[in-house]
């Protein structure tokens, strides 16, 4: 029902659009050429070679995007559609012999370049409607290449024949040629006024309706698909209601056509901004993925050592790099009295402390189980002692009513500081010193932060001890 209501406003919006652009187009075709008046000779071939470009620019889009996935078999029928549109507006260039070196003719074949419009337009809608048909077997694409080589050797087969007989049809072939304008007098004959005009406003509605049950406009491409045949309809009106072939219709019939086109091609620009946007976030996505840790957020050890190797390669007194290592005290028995889901909450709330305690530019990274480092820039080691300890403190001083239920218990945690003031030592060493700092915590008593510092001579190893010991 839902669906239903959604259909009839699509189809309401379309209709509405389309009689808005519709008349704004009609108005500055208008102010822009006036009927009886009388224009330059080149105009028309001139907005043939723009449609024949735009064509061939709709044809180029369909198969890039056909390629991307080789799914979407339609998409080729629309390509064959344009590219035969537009091999037969070369065939109406030639009915204007002196275009291309701008001279004004007189000697224009009318009558060609309507039986290659005409042609031209059952071609279209015929593969308007083979890839509507198409587009409505989804099941088809994952057929495999033979079936899609089928169906693509049997919509080039029909692009060629049609080619074919309008080349047949044409001047060109004197024996088939048809008379639809009567080249003299530059009037239409009944055999276009009465039958060809009235067979191609059939195709084209029949195209339309076809296009909008089977798609029900479920995207911009259908969307401006739709708004391409009903502006074909009327060019077709258009041609009916003037009896030159070089009258004012021709040109009003053109400018319609290149719109539409237009209209096309910027929904096509339109789709490819947004695959772009796709893709964009979607790399960016899998690059946080690549760098953080699922279960916290938090950088994962890769990144960790990779930030770090960076920092130390400009670390100096002036400018100090401090690691601080910490591991969850008697983690293994949260785990064990309440579970292993509990203790997942547990690691994912101290992540959230430590997040919240570093700077924008420092690295808070899970190294490993209920091991954390903290990687600070340009921060002396007194300094990181003094982040440490907030941290120690902040988590310490939690239980489960103030966590919300994250902690079952309150926790605790051990940390060690190392500060490199050098490039002197690599990033893993760094981590050990740090690391050395912090099981120094654990030996004595927990709940701790050290800093660690170079053995003395008489001393095996120097270590600082944490504010509650000082
Ligand atoms: P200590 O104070 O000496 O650090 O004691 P501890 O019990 O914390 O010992 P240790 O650091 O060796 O314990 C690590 C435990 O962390 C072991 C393992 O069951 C647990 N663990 C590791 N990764 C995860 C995880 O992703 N989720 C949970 N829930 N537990 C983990
Ligand atoms: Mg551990
Ligand atoms: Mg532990």
């Amino acid at each position: 029902m839902t669906d239903k209501k959604y259909g009839l406003q699509r189809y309401f919006l379309f209709f509405a659009i389309c009689f808005i652009v519709i008349t704004l187009l009609e108005l500055a075709f208008k102010s822009m050429i006036h009927a009886g008046q009388d224009l330059p000779p080149l105009l028309f071939p001139a907005m043939t070679i723009f449609l024949l470009i735009f064509h061939i620019m709709v044809a180029g889009f369909m198969v890039m995007k056909y390629l991307c996935d080789k799914q979407h078999l339609y998409l080729m029928a629309i390509a064959c559609a344009f590219t035969g549109s537009a091999v037969m507006m070369l065939g109406t260039l030639s009915s204007f012999p002196d275009w291309f070196l701008c001279h004004t003719t007189t000697l224009v074949n009318y009558n060609d370049a309507i039986i290659f419009f005409t042609f031209r337009n059952i071609m279209m809608a015929v593969l308007f409607i083979v890839s509507i048909v198409l587009f409505r077997q989804p099941k088809w694409a994952a057929r495999g290449a033979l079936f899609h080589t089928f169906i693509l050797s049997g919509i080039i087969t029909f692009t060629l024949l049609m080619l074919l007989l309008a080349y047949l049809y044409s001047s060109y072939n004197p024996i088939l040629s048809v008379s639809l304008v009567d080249n003299e007098t530059h009037t239409f004959t009944p055999l276009w006024n009465d039958f060809f005009s009235w067979v191609l406003i059939a195709t084209w509605s029949l195209t339309l309706v076809l296009l909008l049950r089977v798609t029900r406009l479920c995207s911009t491409f259908w969307f401006s698909g739709a708004f391409f045949c009903t502006c074909y309809i009327l060019t077709m009106i258009f041609l009916l209601s003037d009896h030159n072939s070089d009258g004012f219709a021709w040109y009003q019939a053109r400018f319609f056509e290149t719109s539409s086109t237009l209209f096309i091609i910027f929904t096509l620009l339109y789709d490819i901004f947004h695959l772009y946007q796709d893709s964009q976030n979607k790399y960016l996505d899998s690059y946080q993925n690549a760098i953080r840790d699922p279960l916290t957020r938090l950088h994962n050890r890769s990144y960790f050592y990779d930030t770090l190797v960076k920092n130390l390669a400009v670390a100096s007194p002036m400018q100090p790099v401090s690691v601080i290592v910490s591991d969850l005290d008697r983690f293994k028995r949260i785990n064990d009295t309440y579970g292993h889901l509990q203790g997942d909450k547990v690691i994912q709330f101290v992540a959230t402390v430590l997040q919240d305690a570093v700077r924008i530019d420092d690295i808070a990274a899970r190294i490993g189980g209920e091991e954390f480092a903290l990687l600070l820039v340009n921060t002396p080691a007194q300094n990181a002692l003094i982040v440490a300890e907030r941290i120690r403190q902040t988590i310490a001083q939690h239980d489960a009513a103030s966590s919300q239920q994250q902690l079952p218990e309150a926790i605790t945690i051990s940390m060690g500081v190392y500060t490199a003031t050098s490039d002197a030592l690599t990033a893993e060493a760094c981590v050990e010193r740090a690391d050395k700092a912090m099981y120094q915590a654990k030996q004595t008593g927990r709940n701790r932060v050290v800093v660690w510092e170079e053995p003395r001579p008489s001393q095996g190893s120097a270590i600082n001890l944490s504010p509650e010991a000082q």
